[in-house]
């Protein structure tokens, strides 16, 4: 599972007298059939192939990813998912909020350092076309490891739901009025490792460390290994102190780094389960369990012995990950700017499902956000400009709390771009809306990008505001953004005015007439006036 040029420690030790390099990767977006789960279907792969490969640098890196659409019909672009992006925040990649849609014949850069180690993904966060096959790991080696005497191999384990159907067509169905009870669409497999497998050679006296990302569009999932203790290093490519854990959840999104050892009394092959969790809350017997989709996968010590055994879980009890405590042991920061957001499912004025912050739906605007901040003045600073994409203003050096209320019975995981915020708190389903008062709290708590917070519960995030920039804020479950549940967090306005782009991001904007300079509607006269903007989600999606 590991690239030749990784996959030995020699490397490793190399790197870390090496001076920061460049990886380019130069990749073409093509169609692809392909059966992932024995049932085939188009895919959106790299090169010809899927799965996508994975990037792979040592921190410090600069990585550019030279990206050309030759999909035909459609659109595409990259995110990736946990760099923070710092100065480089048009390199984000969501499109409509960094940059325009990269349309079929067009190539753009991605171009960015990797500032920090750790377990990441990228994934393009266009035209909910992720689930549909185009996201790969981004591994970010790290010289400095401080957990690296305690493991001699590392294995990337991606983990995700699967559907038979493509994305647009799945979201086309999900978003009519007839859906009143805002059902997603239901994956129709789990896939670990893209389909090609999941088992892990186990030797005698060997540690591995375990990067397990997850892919999915929807389902978390639980992971249990039969008579294996996981040793957790790193959330949300942050490293904690080792906590030791018998079952975790991972939810869309998240990202957790383990060792697990193979030791003395060890003798035969183990099988570990992935459980897909299509439960609305797992912690709520009364909603009855729908454990429907499971994966075995082994820690194999001899592949001629048996590898039908399978791990059976009676209670689904996963470890309390916003109590994990970060390796560097940072104290809890006090903010002074406070949001609050309240999330619901809702409704359009045309009766479609959608999801809403504070009674507001999220509609993708006609110039993309951060290109409206930089090209609207003092302007930037009013929120009125941006159109209906729940923008949030924050200054320079502000500490951020954001409180999310979910109103909603299941759990939902919240992702924010450009940073890695503290959990503070996230107590369990049921507990109600947060009662405003910051009490009982983590002193030291836990950094990631994605936190599952629990239904009719809430969640309450820190960040410190000094990475200028349009960051988004939404839920992680696919099919939920392209109801609209996204906030975009304007970070810095007033460093971002006059900021210059890339002559290929512009040029995709170009090509398909979109405007890239002015507020929301591409006014350049008058920046509030709002004649133009989108304020009724369309009722045909395209993505
Ligand atoms: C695991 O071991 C088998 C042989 O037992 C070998 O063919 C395979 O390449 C190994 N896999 C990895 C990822 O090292
Ligand atoms: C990026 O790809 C385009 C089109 O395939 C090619 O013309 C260009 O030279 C590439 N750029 C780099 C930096 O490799
Ligand atoms: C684009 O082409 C692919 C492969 O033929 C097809 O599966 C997909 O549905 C098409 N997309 C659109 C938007 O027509
Ligand atoms: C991945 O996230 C999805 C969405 O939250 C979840 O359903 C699935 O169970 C997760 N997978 C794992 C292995 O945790
Ligand atoms: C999946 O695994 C769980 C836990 O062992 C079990 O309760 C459930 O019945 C399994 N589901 C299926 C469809 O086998
Ligand atoms: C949302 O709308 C409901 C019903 O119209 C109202 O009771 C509630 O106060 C509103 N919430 C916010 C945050 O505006
Ligand atoms: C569990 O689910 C039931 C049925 O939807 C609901 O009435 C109840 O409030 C839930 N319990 C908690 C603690 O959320
Ligand atoms: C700009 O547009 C807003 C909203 O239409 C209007 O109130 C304002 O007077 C306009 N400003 C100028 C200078 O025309
Ligand atoms: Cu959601």
């Amino acid at each position: 599972m590991l690239s030749s040029r990784f996959s030995s420690l020699a490397f490793l030790s190399l790197a870390a007298i090496a001076k920061a390099g460049t990886v380019t990767y130069n990749w073409d977006v093509t169609w692809v059939w392909g059966a992932p789960d024995g049932v085939y279907r188009p895919l959106i792969g790299i090169n010809g192939a899927w799965p996508c490969p994975k990037i792979e640098a040592t921190s410090g890196d600069t990585v550019i990813v030279n990206l050309s659409n030759k999909l035909g019909n459609e659109t595409s672009g990259l995110h990736f998912h946990g760099i923070n992006q710092v100065s480089t925040q048009e390199m984000d990649g969501p499109s409509g909020v960094t940059q325009c849609p990269v349309p079929p014949g067009s190539t753009i850069k991605y171009q960015f350092v990797a500032d920090s180690p750790g377990t990441f993904w990228y994934h393009s966060h266009n035209m909910g076309q992720y689930p549909d096959g185009l996201r790969g790991p981004l591994i970010i080696h790290d010289p400095n490891d401080p957990f690296a005497d305690e493991y001699d191999e590392e294995v990337v384990m991606t983990v995700s739901d699967w559907y038979h159907s493509q994305s647009l067509d799945l979201v086309r169905n999900m978003l009519q009025p007839s859906n009143t009870r805002f059902a997603p669409p239901f994956p129709d497999s789990i896939t670990v490792n893209e389909g090609q497998g999941g088992n892990i050679n186990f030797t005698k006296g060997k540690t591995y460390r375990i990067r397990l990302i997850n892919f999915s569009a929807f389902a978390s999932a639980m992971v249990h290994f039969d008579s294996h203790d996981m040793n957790i290093i790193m959330n949300d490519a942050s490293y904690i102190k080792k906590e030791k854990a018998y079952m975790l959840r991972i939810t869309a999104a998240q990202r957790y780094d383990f060792l697990i050892s193979c030791i003395d009394r060890d003798n035969r092959n183990f099988p570990y389960l992935i459980g897909l969790d299509t439960n609305r809350d797992f912690t709520n017997a009364s909603l009855g369990v729908a454990w429907n989709k499971n994966y075995t996968g082994y820690l194999v010590m001899d592949p001629t012995k048996d590898l039908t055994k399978v791990d059976v879980v009676q209670e689904w009890k996963p470890i309390d990950d916003s109590h994990f405590t970060p390796y560097d042991n940072a104290d809890a920061m006090s903010y002074n700017h406070l949001v609050e957001l309240d999330f619901a499912f809702c409704t359009d004025k045309n009766g479609y499902p959608r999801s809403c912050f504070n009674n507001v739906t999220y509609i993708a605007q006609k110039v993309p956000t951060l290109y409206s901040a930089a090209t609207t003045g003092d302007d930037n600073q009013n929120p009125v400009v941006y159109g209906q994409v729940n923008p949030f203003i924050v200054n320079y050096g502000d500490i951020v709390q954001i409180v999310i209320n979910n109103l909603d019975e299941a759990g939902h995981p919240f992702h924010l771009h450009g940073h890695h915020f503290q959990v503070l708190d996230r107590p369990k389903s049921g507990t109600g809306k947060w009662p405003k008062r910051d009490t009982n709290y983590a002193s030291h708590p836990p950094r990631r990008d994605t936190v599952a917070v629990y239904g009719r519960s809430y969640g309450v995030l820190r960040f410190k505001a000094t990475n200028p920039g349009v960051w988004l804020f939404h839920c992680h479950i696919e099919w939920h953004v392209e109801m609209g549940l996204t906030a975009t967090f304007i970070e810095a306005p007033d460093r971002l005015k006059g900021m210059t782009f890339p002559q290929d991001h512009i040029d995709a904007c170009k090509a398909q007439d979109i405007p890239y300079k002015g507020n929301a509607a591409g006014n350049t006269d008058n920046y509030t006036d709002t004649s133009g903007f989108i304020t009724t989600p369309p009722t045909t999606y395209n993505g």
